[in-house]
């Protein structure tokens, strides 16, 4: 392969595209604080999600930390350890605490059985991840949920365009994250939102992203600056014009990888649930060593070789991160932690060739015959 080929790499309109969408921003200098570009995208969001309450951020992040913020939430929060820092960092500096339960080994989510044995008096809400788009157990989640007063936040980063027998990912709970970013299937470079159930949240969410103001003479929380600007708006009205597209290509690629890595003794690839419309965010490959003869790490040593950027997602686990472990172990989560140590997240976007998804698997292949 001549040029490296990256895990990922950011869907773009065209320049004249974005070039004509930014251009009203020229002429009116009216560059961020919630202008028209934010008030457009969020609208055609609503539409897109089938959903009534959307508030945008400056990135998924942000977006978890506020609507943590604006539920008011005390106490242990329900979390899973096998997803990207922000989810555990998002519950930590919100002054929450942290419990992990493990995961289901057949898509990676929350285990509910897991959920309820980790519940207490003190336990406020549950933070579950569509981690790579595998829809949680949503249906037993708001059974538990709803048994014992708790708030669902579920953490949807990986899950825009995800939907269940017609109905979006942004539906489930009391409220979902989604990131913008530019690795990300749907992309405003950086950017997020919250989609939510109560409609009074709006305001609140939108007061606490800008610095607690609630009028002109008036602040009344201790809040920050998380609005999106008008040029990320802006990307995200042209990258949602191509949507369906990019998530067409992407699946064409994904079938590409599933034909030639479902034979392969060892190795597990996740298939959508019966019902599931999938995005196809990312491409993850678990590695059985005692089937396939070789391990995760001596795939990624030999893709890497072969120029191709493969990642652990989500190796380390955050149980196992040095600003956790002293309080975590991932051994309280064994499910979770056989499978950050046999996975690997496989180049995937829209514009990835065949000829290179058959080369990759040509490369794995031949680690395990080894
Ligand atoms: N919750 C979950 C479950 C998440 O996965 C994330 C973010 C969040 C919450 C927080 O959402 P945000 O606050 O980020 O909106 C990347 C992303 O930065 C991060 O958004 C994402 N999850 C995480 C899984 O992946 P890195 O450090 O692995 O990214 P990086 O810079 O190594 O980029 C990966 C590849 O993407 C590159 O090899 C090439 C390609 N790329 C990257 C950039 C920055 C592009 O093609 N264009 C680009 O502009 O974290």
């Amino acid at each position: 392969m001549s040029d490296r080929i990256l895990v990922t790499r950011s869907s773009m309109p065209e320049f004249e595209e974005y070039c004509e969408e930014i251009r009203p921003l020229w002429e009116s200098h009216w560059l961020t604080n919630m202008g028209v570009e934010h008030k457009k995208l969020e609208s055609e969001l609503k539409e897109r999600l089938g959903t009534p309450n959307v508030c945008l951020f400056t990135n998924g992040h942000n977006a978890l930390e506020c609507i943590l913020e604006a539920l008011d939430l005390r106490g242990e929060v329900i979390t899973t350890p096998f997803s990207f820092a922000s989810t555990t960092h998002a519950i930590s500096r919100k002054g929450l605490t942290p419990v992990f339960a493990d995961v289901r080994e057949s898509d990676c989510t929350l285990d509910p059985e897991c959920i309820e044995r980790m519940i207490t008096p003190r336990t406020c809400a549950i933070v579950p991840v569509h981690v790579y788009g595998n829809l949680c157990d949503v249906d037993a989640i708001q059974e538990i949920a709803d048994r014992h007063s708790l708030k669902v936040i579920y953490d949807a980063a990986h899950a825009f365009g995800v939907e269940r027998n017609g109905v979006s990912a942004a539906a489930f709970g009391d409220a979902s994250m989604f990131s913008f970013h530019a690795t990300k299937v749907f992309n405003t470079i950086e950017g997020g939102a919250v989609c939510f159930k109560d409609p009074c949240l709006y305001d609140t969410l939108n007061q606490w992203k800008n610095f607690g103001i609630t009028g002109p003479e008036d602040v009344e929380y201790v809040g920050g600056n998380a609005k999106m600007n008008e040029f990320c708006a802006a990307m995200g009205v042209c990258n949602l014009r191509h949507l369906d597209d990019e998530i067409a290509k992407r699946k064409v690629v994904a079938e590409r990888y599933w034909d030639r890595l479902e034979g392969l003794h060892g190795v597990r690839i996740f298939r959508p649930a019966d019902g599931v419309k999938a995005n196809y965010a990312y491409l993850p490959v678990i590695i059985d060593p005692s089937k396939f003869g070789a391990t995760r790490d001596d795939v990624f040593d030999a893709l890497d070789a072969a120029g191709v950027g493969a990642r652990k997602y989500f190796y380390p686990l955050i149980n196992d991160f040095a600003c956790y472990r002293s309080v975590y172990s991932s051994d309280r989560t064994p499910v979770a932690q056989k499978l950050a140590s046999q996975v690997l997240t496989v180049p995937m976007f829209a514009d990835l060739a065949l000829e290179d998804v058959n080369r990759i698997c040509d490369v794995i292949a031949q680690v395990g015959r080894k």
